[in-house]
């Protein structure tokens, strides 16, 4: 989009929808901070420039980073020049979303509000911003820290809204997208992890569709460099027994989230390899099942990692 001084500029509708928000919220921004047209004259309609849409999106830009409404509205009209920089961005740089170079933002997120923000770009149905801020946080504080403090109290949220409304599948949706490619990247790697190392074999249960989890689990595992392969959501019995006999695992978790997925049964077909391996079975759907003595239990996303680590790096 190009539009000039002279230009008429976009409608507070289409406005909106570039920015992901409502056309109220718009309203409400220029109203409580400012941050409307430029060259708005009374009773003419609202056009924003390209320089209005370009202070809009670092205002959204620090919104989603946690930074409360008016400082983000200060911190976007205080960036003289907000149109894109050709420059690459320097360490410590933040790319807004137009692609414009800007300096760090203000106040900016601890964990609580970087989860606000990938909930505020959820529902704005940003998944650009909503994978990238994942990404930062896993690069700056870590996978289990991510899955902790962001990931599960968005998810939560999403859920919630789900069962009273059911509305927000779409969320729920482009979240799940976001949430296993950030996590689903370390899969390609190697990691520290040796070629022959006998891995950790990691699958949801049959009927078995919930995986963020379990892939979280995958990524920390990675990055603690104990060797796994993923086996992902709803993985067919006689599949699990076939990739078990041909990996030679350590150790087999069983992911059930939900208790009607959690059958006791599939763990008596696993096999018996030599040398053989440890069943874990990681997740509330196995709560108040009668289980095996022998297989562990797995109920958190850190302990899993101690437990396993502790268990196959011997
Ligand atoms: C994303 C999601 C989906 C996605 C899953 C995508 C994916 N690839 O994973 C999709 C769209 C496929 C989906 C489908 C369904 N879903 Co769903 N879903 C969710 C949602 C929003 C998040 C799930 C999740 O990852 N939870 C993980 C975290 C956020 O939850 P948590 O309680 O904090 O989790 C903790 C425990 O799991 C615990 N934990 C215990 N042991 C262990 C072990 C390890 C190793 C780890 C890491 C953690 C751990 O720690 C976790 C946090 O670390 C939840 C809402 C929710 N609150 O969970 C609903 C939810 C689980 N879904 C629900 C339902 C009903 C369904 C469907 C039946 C809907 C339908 N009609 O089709 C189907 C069922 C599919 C199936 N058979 O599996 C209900 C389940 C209600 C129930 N208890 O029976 C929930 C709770 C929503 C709700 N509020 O009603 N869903």
């Amino acid at each position: 989009m190009v539009t000039t001084a002279h230009a008429p500029g976009l409608t507070v509708a289409a406005t909106a929808r570039r920015i992901g928000v409502a056309p109220g919220t718009l309203r409400t921004w220029d109203r409580r901070y400012g941050m409307g047209p430029s060259d708005h004259a009374p009773g003419r309609h609202r056009r924003y420039s390209t320089a209005d849409v370009a202070r809009l999106e670092l205002m959204q830009r620090a919104l989603v980073r946690g930074v409360s409404p008016a400082d983000a509205a200060r911190y976007a009209l205080s960036v003289r020049e907000p149109e894109c920089s050709p420059a690459p961005p320097r360490p410590g740089e933040q790319r807004a979303g137009v692609g414009c170079v800007v300096p760090g933002l203000p106040g900016a997120a601890g964990a609580d509000g970087l989860a606000r923000g990938v909930g505020r770009a959820a529902l704005a149905l940003d998944s650009a911003t909503v994978c990238e801020l994942l990404a930062e946080s896993v690069t700056r504080d870590g996978v289990e820290n991510t899955w902790d403090e962001v990931v599960r109290p968005v998810l939560e949220a999403i859920g919630a809204r789900w069962a009273h409304t059911a509305a927000g599948v779409e969320i729920e949706h482009l979240v799940t997208g976001c949430v296993s490619a950030v996590f689903g990247a370390s899969l390609g790697g190697r990691g520290q992890t040796a070629r022959d190392v006998r891995p950790v074999l990691l699958a949801a249960v049959p009927g078995e569709q919930h995986t963020l989890p379990l892939l979280a689990l995958a990524a920390a595992l990675r990055r603690h460099g104990v060797a796994h392969r993923y086996l992902g959501a709803d993985l067919p019995a006689d599949a699990l027994v076939a990739a078990a006999r041909r990996t030679a695992p350590v150790a087999v978790v069983l992911w059930s989230l939900l208790p009607e997925t959690a059958d006791p049964k599939l763990i008596a077909t696993m096999p018996r390899t030599r040398p053989r391996f440890r069943t874990f079975l990681a997740g509330p759907g196995w709560d108040g099942a009668a289980l095996p003595r022998r297989a562990g239990r797995l109920t958190s996303l850190r302990s899993a990692v101690a437990t396993i680590s502790e268990a196959v790096l011997v």
